[in-house]
């Protein structure tokens, strides 16, 4: 069983050495333990002071790209370093290392495919009071849309089981924690959660600079996360009000043409006729978007099938054979850039987020081809 702690990096100079102190060398359960360091662009010393300290794999993105990119990255890394198990911790040293056990005891266990560990929200005191009412309120809804009983969504200390961790997959550039909760939730992966211990404040929160940002930030992925996921539900919401509004016009307008004196009431009835076309084009915009994303998930199914499969096939070869597999590749493929397909190739494409000609651009230790 192998573990790599993964670490998104973005200006963590400073906390750095303390977060890779803390890291456990050893847990019951697992046989190796890695750790691996993203640089998201950091315009400081972030990846030199990772490489002094000795992680395993400090993987520089280039440019910076966010959290979500940078998140996303690190598990393709991971997973082609041959993971079983993936813990993302921040890079401030806000999660207790020590409760690394707790969180992927579940997954080493099989009962988990992804473990969240729930900060002690009420009892942290650099949290201000509406921040933790922002928490509590944002946490409800994000159960509710993902149909899960995750107590705290947006906590960056998780364990992916490889499996899970393959199926992952963020399209918004801003973060992953919220998303990631949806789309697993309506992927019916079983998502469990622990209680974790936090550290003291190191810094202020970079992810979140302003309340009402951050809010109108998440409101809009929790949205566009629902509208992925479950597309003919939520035009069929849409649908209801316009259609009954219209419904009930045109029983006004029966009435009165029936069982009245028959004239008039024209302009409800061409309301009418407007809501209950506005209603009926949501229901067809609900059928196009459910069949989209029809689609979406078997392309998902697909690459998660490839991801496997190129997975299973590094997990079961050795870095001398894939030298000698290089080795006896026909002159023709040599030419080539890089003919071999990798985890990396799968990796869900960020929206709004360009890699940069950098991005990917150290060179994995297993890695013997070029990007
Ligand atoms: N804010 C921010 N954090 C990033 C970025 N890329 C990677 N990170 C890392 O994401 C983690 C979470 O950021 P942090 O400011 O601690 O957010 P918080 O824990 O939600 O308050 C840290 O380890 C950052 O170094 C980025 O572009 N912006
Ligand atoms: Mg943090």
């Amino acid at each position: 069983m192998k573990l790599i702690l993964q670490i998104p990096c973005y200006n963590e100079e400073k906390t750095l050495p303390d977060v890779i102190r803390d890291l456990p060398q050893k847990l019951p359960g697992v046989d190796e333990i890695e750790y691996l360091v993203v640089d998201d662009g950091s315009t400081d010393n972030t990846a030199e002071v990772a490489r002094s300290l000795g992680v395993h794999h400090v993987h520089s993105i280039g440019t910076n790209q966010g959290l979500a990119a940078a998140f996303m990255a690190g598990i393709s890394q991971c997973l082609e370093a041959g993971a079983d198990i993936i813990v993302n911790t921040d890079g401030d040293n806000q999660y207790d290392a020590d409760c690394i056990g707790e969180l992927i005891a579940p997954i080493i266990e099989g009962r988990m495919d992804v473990v969240i560990g729930t900060r002690p929200v009420e009892q942290i005191e650099h949290f201000s009071p509406l921040k933790k009412f922002l928490q509590r309120l944002g946490s409800r809804v994000v159960r509710w849309f993902s149909g899960t009983d995750i107590p705290d969504t947006t906590s960056g200390f998780r364990a992916y089981s490889a499996e899970a961790a393959m199926r992952l997959r963020v399209l918004n550039g801003y973060t992953y924690t919220i998303e990631t909760i949806i789309h697993m939730g309506h992927m019916n992966m079983r998502i469990g959660h622990v209680p974790v211990r936090v550290n003291p404040k190191t810094r202020e929160s970079r992810l979140i600079p302003s309340m009402r940002a951050y809010i109108w930030r998440s409101a809009a992925i929790i949205l566009r996360s629902y509208v992925t996921y479950k597309p003919l539900r939520t035009f069929l919401y849409c649908a209801i009000p316009p259609g009954l509004i219209g419904l009930a016009i045109c029983l006004r307008f029966m009435y009165y043409f029936l069982l009245r004196d028959g004239s008039g009431h024209i302009q409800s009835l061409i309301l009418a006729a407007i809501l209950l076309i506005v209603s009926f084009t949501m229901v067809v915009l609900g059928i196009l978007a459910d069949l989209i994303s029809t689609n979406r998930r078997l392309i998902e199914e697909a690459i998660f099938i490839q991801r496997k499969h190129i997975y299973e096939i590094r997990k079961n070869t050795s870095p001398t054979q894939e030298v000698a597999a290089e080795m006896e590749t026909p002159s023709a493929n040599k030419s080539s850039p890089r003919s071999r397909l990798e985890i990396r190739d799968l990796a869900p494409i960020t929206a709004n987020r360009k890699r940069g000609p950098t991005c990917y651009g150290e060179k994995h230790p297993l890695r013997e081809t070029e990007p």
